[in-house]
């Protein structure tokens, strides 16, 4: 899995992280935390990933797509309930907005990326390379850990503007 491969020699190069622990993203007034993505058995068509989107910015942005390497396609879901109280997903119509001054979580039973046709089995401590599409924003790349739940936050830190590398911890503080 060469990708992988070059994603964590790049991720060792520019900070010494816990691979458990995903570093913030940020792309113009966006802030991409705790991306994550579900383990898949064999074989299966599809697979969810998720992650939290801050809009430190004035306007609303969108996530419009996203395309991954590993995988056919890339769909931007959102679950409703039917009238017969069923619970589906379809894509969101027009991209997933991203108010200013919020914070917008795709998570287990709301909004995710539905990962379609994986190329392969994802596994637990793998990670998938994705690129997301924002209409205003632009486009970023996001590696995607592999596990059953998001990667431990960084705490307060995790969300201040302007901050670099350098001021990284190391690892994930430990839980008490
Ligand atoms: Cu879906």
């Amino acid at each position: 899995m060469t990708r992988m491969t070059r994603a964590l020699a790049l991720a060792g190069a520019m900070m010494v992280a816990g691979s458990a622990y995903a570093q913030p993203v940020k792309l113009g007034a966006l802030t991409i935390t705790s991306p994550w993505v579900r383990p898949t058995p064999p074989g299966a068509p599809s697979a969810a990933g998720y992650l939290n989107i801050v809009n430190h910015g004035s306007v609303t942005d969108r996530l419009v797509g996203a395309t991954t390497p590993d995988a056919a396609s890339v769909q931007v879901h959102e679950m409703s309930m039917t009238s017969n109280g069923v619970m589906k997903m379809r894509p969101v119509p027009g991209g997933l907005a991203i108010p200013p001054g919020k914070t917008v979580a795709l998570a287990p039973g709301g909004y995710h990326l539905m990962i379609i046709g994986p190329t392969q089995e994802f596994k637990a401590g793998e990670s998938v390379p994705v690129t997301l599409i924002f209409k205003h924003a632009g486009k970023v790349a996001v590696s995607f850990p592999v596990a059953n739940g998001p990667a431990k936050p960084a705490g307060a830190m995790g969300a201040m503007p302007g901050m670099t590398m350098g001021a990284m911890p190391g690892k994930a503080p430990a839980k008490p």
